[in-house]
C-alpha cells in the first residue's frame, strides 16, 4: 500500500478552512484531540477566498464581523474601514491562522468526495480527492453560501469570451477597461460589483430578473472614536449583540411603526437610511413581522430609488414590489446612481428572458455583443455544500435523499441518522439571518463543549432524535410564518434553485435560539441520543 492510499486516522475531521473551520481546529486542539481540516481551495478563507469580485466587502461592520474568542486579538487588530473589503478580511483570517499556528492542521487542494458512517466501528470513513481518512467525528464547516448556482442558459458552453462568476472569481485582478461586459443577476454580489465594473467597462449590460432593495453603506475609514468606544467594552458589546434579534448591534430598536407618528417614522427612516446599512430592516421592530409596517419602510426605499435614478423607466424597473427584507437586503456604494451613467443599460429579464448565449452574444430583447459575461447568480444556499458531498449515515441512508423534500436538522447542528456529524451554522439555525461570525463561534463553542462532555461522560456516539428534529423544524417554520419572510421567493426558502425543495431554513431570532441552545445543554443534551443501539 502506498503512502497515498493509507487511511489516516484522526479524532475529528473538519471540512472547510473558512472562519468556522479554523476556529474549530483551534478549539479541538485545546481539548487535546487530533484534528485535520480538508480544504478544497489552495488557501484558507472560505467565502472570502472565493468571492473576490470587485467591491466584495462585508455588510456588517467589521468591529462586529470579527472573532471575539481572544481578547488580545480583538484589541490588537485594527480594521481600516467601517465595512472591510475582501482583501482585508482575507488578511485577517490569515493573521489568525498564523497567530494561533493553525496552518499545519490544514490539507489544501483536497476536496471531500464522500463520508460514510460505519456502524460496526462507529467511525466515519472519508474519501477525498487525495486520500482516505477514518475519524470519530466529522464537522462540516462548509458555509451557507459556498456552492455557486450556475444556471443552464442555452448555448452558454459556446461562449468564446471571458466567462466569470462572482462566487469563484480568479485570484488575478481583472481589468474591464474597453470591454463590453454583461452581468446576470442583481443580488448582493452584483450590487457590490456593478458600480466598480461600470467605472471601467466601455459598456455594462445588467440583466435583471428581480430588483432588490439596497441601503447605502456610507462606508468610510474606521471612525477611531467608535473603535475606541467598542474596544473599551468589547466583551460586553459582543454579549449584548446576542440579545438582539439578528445578533447585530445596530438592530435593536423596539419601537413600532404601527404605533408611531408617520412624520417621525419618516424622519427616523431617513436617519437609518443614512447610517444603519442592514440595520435599516430592524430599525423598527415591526418591519420584519407586520406587512403594513413593512410597506411603510419599503415605500420609503422605493421613493429613494425614484429620487436616485434619473430615468423614470429605469427607476421603475429597479423598484421591488415585494416585502423589504423578504429577499436578503443589500448594502451598496453608489448602486442606484450607477444606472445614471450612459454606459450602463438595464435589461428586464421578466419580460425578455435570456433566449440564448452564443460565441460573442447574449440574446434577450435583442442580441448584445459582449466580451465578458459575469454570472452573479447566487448559490445553492444552506444545504448545497452538504448535499454535493456523498454523505451516508446509518443504514446507508444518503443525506441528499433524506433531505429531498426539505432539509431537516436539530438546532442546525445535528441530523438524525448521521451520528457524530455536526454542521456549523447548518439549516435550522439563525446563520444567514444573523451576524455569521458570532453565530459561527457560538456553534463551534457548542460543538466543542459537546464533544468534551461526551469524553468526560464516556459517551461514544451522539445523534439527534427524529422527533427532536421534526419538532425543531416545525418551530423554525412556525416562527417564519409569523414574519414577512415566507411570502417572497428567495434563497432562504430554496426558490432560487428549481430542483430544490421549497422550505424555509433559517431560525429567526438569535436571543431565543441562544437560550434554547443553553437549555439543551443544561438538560444533558435534550433531543440528542447517545450510544444508540440498533
Ligand atoms: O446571490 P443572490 P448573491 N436567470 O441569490 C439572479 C451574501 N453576500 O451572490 O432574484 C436570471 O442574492 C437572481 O434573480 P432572482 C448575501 O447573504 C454577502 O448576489 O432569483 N437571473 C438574483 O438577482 C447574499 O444575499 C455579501 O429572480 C438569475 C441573482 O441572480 C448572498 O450572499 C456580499 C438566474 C442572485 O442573487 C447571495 O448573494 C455578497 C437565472 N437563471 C453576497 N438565477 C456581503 O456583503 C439567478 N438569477 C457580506
Amino acid at each position: 500500500m502506498t503512502q497515498e492510499n493509507q487511511t489516516k486516522e484522526f479524532d475529528v475531521l473538519i471540512v472547510g478552512a473558512g472562519f468556522a473551520g479554523i476556529y474549530q481546529l483551534l478549539k479541538l486542539r485545546k481539548l487535546g484531540l487530533s484534528a485535520v481540516i480538508l480544504e478544497k481551495a489552495d488557501q484558507i478563507g472560505g467565502t472570502w477566498h472565493w468571492n473576490r469580485y470587485p467591491g466584495a466587502r462585508c455588510d456588517i461592520p467589521s468591529l462586529e464581523y470579527s472573532y471575539q474568542f481572544d481578547e488580545d486579538l480583538q484589541q490588537e487588530w485594527n480594521w481600516s474601514e467601517k465595512y472591510s473589503a475582501q482583501p482585508e478580511i482575507l488578511d485577517y483570517i490569515n493573521h489568525v491562522a498564523d497567530r494561533f499556528e493553525l496552518r499545519d492542521g490544514i490539507q489544501f487542494e483536497e476536496e471531500v468526495l464522500s463520508a460514510n458512517f460505519n456502524e460496526s466501528t462507529s467511525k466515519w470513513h472519508i474519501i477525498s480527492s487525495k486520500g482516505q481518512y477514518e475519524t470519530r467525528f466529522c464537522i462540516f464547516a462548509t458555509g451557507c453560501l459556498s456552492i455557486p448556482n450556475k444556471p443552464d442558459f442555452q448555448g452558454l458552453e459556446n461562449f468564446k469570451g471571458q466567462l466569470l462568476q462572482t462566487s469563484s472569481w480568479p485570484q488575478e485582478e481583472q481589468d474591464f477597461t474597453g470591454k463590453r461586459v454583461a452581468i446576470i443577476g442583481t443580488g448582493s454580489s452584483a450590487i457590490q460589483s456593478i458600480p466598480l465594473i461600470a467605472e471601467q467597462a466601455e459598456v455594462l449590460y445588467v440583466f435583471q430578473r428581480t430588483p432588490n432593495y439596497s441601503i447605502p453603506s456610507n462606508n468610510g475609514p474606521m471612525d477611531k472614536s467608535v473603535e475606541k468606544d467598542v474596544k473599551s467594552r468589547y466583551s460586553q458589546f459582543r454579549k449584548d449583540n446576542y440579545l438582539n434579534g439578528f445578533g447585530i448591534a445596530a438592530i435593536s430598536d423596539e419601537s413600532l411603526i404601527s404605533e408611531s407618528d408617520i412624520n417621525e417614522v419618516n424622519q427616523q427612516l431617513e436617519e437609518n437610511w443614512q447610517s444603519a446599512g442592514l440595520g435599516f430592516f430592524g430599525g423598527y421592530a415591526d418591519i420584519p413581522i407586520d406587512k403594513e409596517a413593512n410597506d411603510v419602510a419599503a415605500n420609503f426605499v422605493r421613493n429613494k430609488i425614484k429620487d436616485l435614478v434619473k430615468d423614470p423607466e429605469t427607476a421603475s424597473l429597479l423598484t421591488p414590489d415585494y416585502h423589504i427584507g423578504g429577499k436578503r437586503l443589500c448594502v451598496d456604494t453608489g448602486y442606484f446612481e450607477t444606472f445614471n451613467r450612459e454606459n450602463v443599460h438595464l435589461i428586464n429579464l421578466k419580460v425578455n428572458p435570456i433566449k440564448e448565449v452564443s460565441a460573442t452574444k447574449i440574446e434577450s430583447d435583442k442580441a448584445y455583443e459582449i466580451d465578458t459575461l459575469i454570472l452573479a447568480t447566487g448559490f445553492d444556499a444552506m444545504t448545497g455544500a452538504l448535499t454535493n458531498i456523498d454523505i451516508s449515515g446509518r443504514n446507508n441512508v444518503k443525506l441528499n435523499e433524506q433531505w429531498e423534500k426539505g432539509a431537516k436538522s436539530y438546532l442546525g447542528l445535528g441530523i438524525s441518522n448521521f451520528p457524530n456529524l455536526f454542521t456549523v451554522t447548518g439549516p435550522g439555525s439563525p446563520s444567514v439571518l444573523s451576524n455569521m461570525m458570532p453565530s459561527i463561534e457560538q456553534h463551534v463553542n457548542w460543538i466543542t463543549d459537546c464533544i468534551d462532555w461526551m469524553v468526560q461522560n464516556d459517551k461514544s456516539v451522539i445523534e439527534s432524535s427524529e422527533t427532536a428534529e421534526e419538532d425543531w423544524m416545525k418551530l423554525v417554520n412556525e416562527i417564519a410564518d409569523m414574519t414577512i419572510f415566507t411570502d417572497t421567493k428567495s434563497w432562504y426558502n430554496g426558490s432560487n434553485i428549481d430542483s430544490k425543495a421549497k422550505a424555509f431554513l433559517p431560525f429567526i431570532g438569535v436571543p431565543v435560539y441562544t437560550e434554547m441552545l443553553e437549555e439543551v445543554v443544561s438538560e444533558n443534551y435534550k433531543g440528542f441520543i447517545f450510544d444508540k443501539v440498533n
